[in-house]
């Protein structure tokens, strides 16, 4: 029986209450988890996103100064490195939304602004979201170009360090990419693999999102660079990846969709893709060997799936 997938665009709004973990609590282990301001703040940013419906204007969150001397910090100590670290198609969409978007040092991003922004560059569009979202809801609502964005800041007695997605991974981390069409592709053609997917097959697709969107390296001539999310909002991991130290082998989906992966470390190993065009069009003969007895096919006049 194929599990219940999303149709129509206003169905992700059954994901907002959907969080796997720390949507309304955090974990103990969380930098946070012992401040009561902290705490109080988190819980106000993530009831907006509970209360968002598909069409509305995203919530407009203003910004405390501590919290914005918190992205300062992380964004300076980024910034810095993207020039050679960053894949050219980063660095593109960073300097549009540093002239579009209000990105800089003083004060954190809109995503209603981003996502104006983004829908015009490839149709991406954000939505806010209370936490980490199940593997299964975070894929299927890429098939409608949509991202899920958290909007809350990590600790400021931690600004290097968060054990959940926050707006400085969000939106230094995902968002500069979206507004390329090619990684844009690459996106939604794991997003409409995961409609409907097997258990078996989300946990694919979910290693195949971890070593590219999150943590995937890409071949350019002038060396390896990174474009995973995970990577350009960490500037240790960052450091890492670009070193001799880990291992890196060509991305090929059916030996990516196999390859085990730690989660608090830095990765021992990651993949690089010779270009999101190429890694798209290996996405695509990888998804025709998953077996699903329907084709889905997304149409973006009426911003829903078709199915064939
Ligand atoms: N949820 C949210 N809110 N943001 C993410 O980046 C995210 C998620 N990533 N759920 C997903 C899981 C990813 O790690 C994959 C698909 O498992
Ligand atoms: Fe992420």
């Amino acid at each position: 029986q194929t599990p219940w997938f999303p149709r129509k665009i206003s169905d992700l709004d059954t994901f907002a209450e959907k969080v796997l973990e720390m949507g309304e609590e955090l974990s103990s282990d969380h930098p946070g988890a012992q401040d009561p301001v902290y705490r109080r703040r988190r819980l106000e940013i993530v009831q907006l996103a509970k209360q968002y419906r598909a069409g509305q204007p995203l919530p407009r969150i203003e910004y405390t100064e501590q919290e914005n001397a918190t992205w300062r910090e992380v964004y300076m100590r980024l910034r810095d490195m993207y020039p050679r670290s960053a894949c050219r198609e980063y660095r593109a969409g960073f300097a549009l939304l540093e002239e579009h978007c209000g990105y800089g040092p003083d004060r954190i991003p809109q995503i209603e602004d981003i996502s104006q922004f983004l829908q015009g560059c490839t149709g991406f569009t954000l939505r806010p979201v209370m936490g980490l979202l199940t593997p299964r809801d975070f894929l299927n609502s890429l098939a409608f170009r949509v991202f899920h964005s958290t909007q809350y800041i990590r600790h400021h007695s931690a600004p290097f360090y968060t054990p959940e997605p926050d707006c400085c991974h969000e939106l230094l981390g995902h968002v500069p990419l979206f507004a390329d069409p090619h990684f844009a592709e690459l996106s939604q053609e794991i997003g409409l693999a995961s409609l409907g997917a097997s258990d078996e097959d989300i946990e694919k697709l979910a290693t195949i999102f971890w070593f590219t969107a999150e943590f995937g390296l890409c071949r350019e001539d002038a060396g390896v660079r990174a474009y995973g999310a995970g990577l350009l909002s960490s500037f240790g991991e960052l450091e890492h990846a670009m070193s001799d130290t880990p291992e890196k082998h060509p991305f090929e989906p059916s030996r990516v969709a196999l390859q085990k992966y730690p989660i608090t470390e830095f990765q021992p190993v990651y993949f690089v893709a010779n270009s999101f065009r190429d890694a798209t069009l290996k996405m695509r003969e990888f998804n025709a060997t998953m077996k699903r007895p329907f084709q889905v096919r997304y149409n973006p006049y009426t911003h829903s799936i078709e199915v064939l």
